[in-house]
């Protein structure tokens, strides 16, 4: 049988699709299309139709697989474990767990629950190789890296990978060559395929000078630091607070998302303390939102953020005593 494969346009997507092909190849099935999605399509996403409407690629459509990405009921595989998965209140009462449709949300990774549903579900006995993909996907795709120096000095393979993909912005054509790699070798060895090491040196470089711009404009506030990235966006390195900080305990970043004002704040994930606040509540305030230890709210005018900016970092100040501020 042949299949079309949708995934999610990351690392975790690709992986995923990875996974997928080699199980379908062991079984004698073919893959017809390769296509890297994201969240932009969601309106589309949303129509019964999509499969028959959509204009990602042309030629004949097959049965539709969809990995790491929100559920649709016209699907012949579904797996995913994002807490947003369903979209629609009505299709989440179509959605049945079969041996061909899983949902997971407490899996680290699509790539690693696809791998596990697979073999439980179809007794797929996977290449040895594939167990050390799933191992780093845990890692990146749930933010699970051993220090903020890790993030920034990215000398494991897996960030090689991960960087290419980034730069190939959802070229279906890299996508099917990438994910064949994947499901015919050891990440470690594709993380050595020329291109691919020279996306991971590119991205290594670009990391250096990014963190030179934070050692530069990084403001301490007590508890939480500050960085200002309006005309620097690219520069953007979730975890370079914490690096250049390590005791610090939250971080606050303003940037501009189209014409509005982007207050985004986090907790140091490798600080333990208890007595947490909750930064999505935080931001709620705001008409923003989050998770406990990430949110983000947006702002009109530049008075407004400026004032809730204040208000957030006295906040996220009060219920701790400041800690010595201490670079690595
Ligand atoms: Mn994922």
């Amino acid at each position: 049988m042949t299949y079309d494969l949708y995934f999610h346009n990351d690392f975790d997507g690709w992986a995923s699709a990875a996974v997928m092909l080699s199980f379908l190849e062991g079984r004698g099935d073919h893959i017809g299309h390769f296509t890297p999605v994201d969240h932009d399509l969601q309106p589309q996403w949303l129509d019964d139709a999509f499969f028959k409407k959509h204009h990602l690629f042309k030629g004949k459509r097959n049965a539709p697989i969809v990995l790491d990405f929100p559920f649709h009921p016209g699907t012949a595989f579904w797996f995913d474990h994002h807490p947003t998965a369903f979209k629609k209140k009505a299709w989440q009462k179509k959605f049945h767990e079969d041996a061909e449709h899983a949902y997971r949300p407490r899996y680290f990774s699509c790539c690693h629950m696809a791998y596990a549903t697979l073999k439980r579900n179809f007794k797929w006995q996977p290449p040895a190789y594939l167990g050390g993909l799933i191992i780093w996907l845990d890692i990146i795709d749930g933010a699970r890296y051993t220090s903020a120096k890790q993030t920034i000095l990215m000398k494991e393979p897996a960030f090689a990978i991960d960087s290419f993909i980034d730069a190939q912005k959802g070229d279906s054509k890299k996508a099917e060559w990438l994910v064949r790699r994947l499901a015919a070798t050891s990440f470690k060895e594709v993380a050595g395929i020329p291109r691919i090491a020279a996306a991971g040196r590119r991205a290594r470089q670009r990391a250096v000078r990014d963190v030179d711009f934070y050692r530069k404009n990084l403001a301490v506030i007590g508890n939480a630091t500050l960085i200002n990235l309006i005309g620097h966006s690219d520069k953007m390195l979730r975890y370079a607070p914490y690096y250049l900080f390590p005791k610090l305990r939250y971080s606050v970043r303003i940037n501009m998302k189209g014409s509005f004002y982007h207050i985004g704040a986090g907790e140091n994930p490798w600080f333990t303390r208890k007595g947490r606040i909750h930064i999505g509540q935080l931001m709620k305030k705001y008409g923003g939102g989050g998770h406990a230890s990430a949110g983000a709210a947006e702002f009109k005018t530049k008075e407004e953020m400026e004032k809730a900016k204040e208000e957030i970092i006295a906040v996220l100040n009060k219920k701790f005593p400041s800690f010595p501020r201490m670079r690595e």
